[in-house]
């Protein structure tokens, strides 16, 4: 159950989260898939050195992890399973490198995160400008084994490394009239092959509500499997937020910021109508396009979704609180 079948890798791509577009936009991005294919794939032809360049987080090599993985028991607090590192980091969404999941891994490989500056402003009282290896040196890191959950109905359970966002956000003491909390990727067209395209409106960027953000189980994960983030993972430092869908951890976070009006987010911007604001994890709010009831756990189902999606990703214990009074079908 632990040893990935390449054959479920291949299968799973029928469901390209690439078909995201909706009618309107639908030939605007028949005509941009061949040319973010074709410029990813020029702009590495052109930029081999860049594949060769110091990998300061260079993930250890799949037998070490495996090794590690079979040593270490990563679970849940249900008792299911971590994925494999090999799972975690070859099957991956991160648009800036390459809108194919198998691709993202070889054409995200050498990426530059160091120096790397995270800016946390806006609404808060003291706007600070972190070296991203300062903070982590005076940051706890812990250890989360977190069910993560694709709107796609993919699925995996990761052990992220990282420190609760609640942290860092009192660091810079939030106003009291911060409601919201934006995240910005890092924009870098020399490093990011995508950025060339419009496929999505960059930088990537996503948003929580304050009580989202400070909640106990938001993260900023730094690493995986106790060691850095490979890139494909959104390294050096990305959101997760374990009861919502997976386009909201937003990866190489370079911004963030607190404000009082709701942020647009890359998927609102991109298709409204299928991906809100909230999405929070939910079986009974199906995407316009398909049954959010179940989903394919990544390394587990070998044909179709054989695991039933819990509400809120199961932590409905820890967050239903929050969204007490809200209609879920129109805060999807
Ligand atoms: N900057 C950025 N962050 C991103 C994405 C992206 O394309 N760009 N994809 C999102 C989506 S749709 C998912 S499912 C997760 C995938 O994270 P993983 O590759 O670590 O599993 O990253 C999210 N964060
Ligand atoms: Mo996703």
């Amino acid at each position: 159950m632990l040893i990935k079948k390449p054959d479920d890798i291949k299968s799973s791509e029928i469901t390209s989260e690439s078909v995201y577009l909706n009618r309107r936009n639908f030939i605007r991005a028949a005509t941009l898939a061949g040319t973010a294919g074709a410029s990813g794939l020029l702009y590495r032809r052109l930029n081999p050195a860049s594949q060769k360049a110091a990998a300061p987080n260079a993930p250890p090599n799949g037998l070490n992890a495996a090794v590690e993985q079979v040593a270490s028991g990563y679970r849940t607090a249900e008792g299911e399973a971590a994925n494999s590192f090999e799972d975690i980091t070859s099957y991956n969404n991160f648009y800036e490198f390459d809108t194919s999941k198998s691709g993202v891994a070889s054409a995200s490989e050498g990426f530059i995160t160091r120096p790397w500056t995270v800016k946390i402003e806006g609404l808060v009282n003291q706007p600070r400008e972190f070296d991203l290896d300062d903070l982590l040196k005076i940051a706890s890191l812990e250890d989360r084994v977190y069910r993560f959950r694709c709107v796609e109905a993919w699925s995996m359970v990761i052990p992220w490394l990282g420190l609760p966002l609640a942290k860092l956000l009192a660091a810079v003491e939030p106003m009291s009239n911060a409601k919201y909390v934006k995240f910005v990727t890092l924009y870098d067209k020399k490093q990011m092959p995508n950025l060339r395209t419009d496929i999505l409106d960059w930088p990537y960027q996503e948003g929580l509500r304050m009580d989202e953000a400070m909640h106990p189980l938001t993260l900023l994960a730094s690493g995986l499997y106790g060691k850095s983030l490979p890139p494909q993972n959104g390294a050096p430092l990305r959101l997760v937020v374990p009861w919502k869908y997976g386009f909201k951890s937003i990866k190489s976070i370079v911004q963030i910021v607190l404000m009082e009006e709701q942020p647009r987010t890359t998927w609102n911007m991109a298709n409204d109508e299928e991906y809100g604001f909230y999405s929070n994890v939910n079986p009974q709010v199906n995407h316009p396009r398909w049954s959010q009831a179940t989903e394919r756990r990544i390394g587990q189902c070998t044909w179709g979704n054989c695991v039933e999606t819990k509400m809120f990703n199961g932590y409905a214990d820890q967050v239903a609180s929050m969204y007490a009074g809200m209609d879920l079908n129109k805060n999807f």
